[in-house]
């Protein structure tokens, strides 16, 4: 049975147009600055967010890393949301690389406002470590993979800048954000200081991100990536599979959305179960405790189904839609859950949300 994976749009096989494009690549060595696609990956990349330059990376991690220690000095706070990746999923990089803490701020919907953070933003005093940078995050992936409104986007940037302050956005899935409102990702990011995004997610390349800036920051941001390991040498090969993922695969996100909308009112109509948010992108967040199972009970039992779906807690679920998952995929996989859910007994009032 073809197993149906939607645990994250990470796990994407690349396409046809990128196999070949790897297997053909121009390569050089990148730590000399010599692999010709790479370099045209990274002009690429600068050239769609309007920023100077770009620097590519193996991974979102290593973005976001290198974008907090640019941004940042020792001792500092970082402003982000509470459920941020980059506070909780990249192994506290922000302490470990760059001595910094994080001054996490809750939003119900994962979209942060300048009103919420004016008042979180600290100076250097008795107590106090100063604010060194503030940190969003579009779309949010624990928050459902929620949209930040370009006018919110703005809003934050100019207050934080009038501070004195840099923004880095974790943009990991900024052209699903774009594509939920209708703009480009220029205009959406226009005002950050560093953008990071990833081809390997929703793009669907195999591996890698980008950071992207001022030509200044990329110089520094360079250095860094040789620091953590980060300097790769025929990574054209890479880099190929990028540029084929930023040509051909913003325009099919609208797919996929339309695949996450169908999941999830066919997943609000099955007793037990109860999405949790509005979804406006590619993830769907949703409570399964009604059903009686826990997630890692349900997660065994979907696979049986040949669906992969994982829990981000005891009672939640989270599920991605991709380009290697189609419409019928989906729809197979509702089934499956509904298999799952309504085969068991459930407790008392279960299915009563
Ligand atoms: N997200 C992964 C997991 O790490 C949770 C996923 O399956 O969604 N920023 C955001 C918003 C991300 O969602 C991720 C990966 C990253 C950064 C890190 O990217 P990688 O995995 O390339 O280091």
């Amino acid at each position: 049975m073809n197993l149906i994976d939607l645990r994250s749009d990470t796990v994407t096989r690349p396409t046809a147009a990128m196999r070949r494009a790897m297997a053909g690549a121009e390569v050089g060595d990148d730590v000399y600055g010599e692999d010709p696609t790479v370099n045209r990956l990274e002009q690429r990349a600068a050239e769609i967010f309007g920023k100077q330059a770009g620097l590519f990376v193996p991974s979102g991690t290593m973005g976001n890393t290198i974008a907090v220690k640019l941004h940042t000095r020792h001792g500092q706070e970082v402003i982000c949301e509470a459920r941020s990746h980059v506070l909780n999923y990249e192994l506290a990089m922000m302490a470990w690389f760059s001595g910094c803490v994080a001054r996490p701020i809750h939003a119900e919907d994962g979209i942060l406002t300048w009103d919420q953070i004016r008042g979180e933003i600290r100076p250097l005093a008795r107590y106090y470590a100063p604010t060194g940078l503030v940190e969003l995050e579009n779309t949010h992936n624990m928050a459902g993979g929620s949209v930040m409104p370009l006018e919110v986007a703005d809003q934050i940037c100019d207050g934080v800048h009038d501070a004195g302050l840099k923004v880095h956005l974790d943009g990991a899935r900024i052209f699903n954000a774009a594509t939920f409102l209708g703009i480009e990702v220029k205009r959406l990011t226009a005002k950050m200081d560093t953008v990071m995004f990833c081809l390997s997610k929703a793009l669907g390349a195999p591996i890698g991100s980008l950071l992207v800036g001022t030509a200044e920051d990329m110089a520094q941001a360079r250095l860094y990536r040789k620091r953590l390991g980060g300097g790769m040498r025929q990574a054209g090969v890479l880099a190929a599979a990028g540029l084929i993922a930023l040509k051909e695969m913003p325009a099919r996100l609208s797919e996929d959305h339309a695949n996450a909308q169908l999941l999830a009112q066919g997943l609000d109509r099955i007793p037990g179960i109860h999405v949790t948010h509005r979804v406006q992108t590619n993830i769907v967040i949703f409570d399964i405790s009604g059903t009686g199972l826990d997630t890692t009970m349900f997660s065994a039992r979907l696979k049986e189904h040949g669906v992969l779906i994982n829990g981000i807690d005891s009672t939640h679920m989270r599920l991605l839609t991709h380009y290697d998952a189609g419409r019928q995929d989906c729809e197979r996989a509702l089934s499956a859950i509904e298999e799952v859910a309504i085969a068991l007994p459930r407790r008392p009032g279960a299915g009563s949300l």
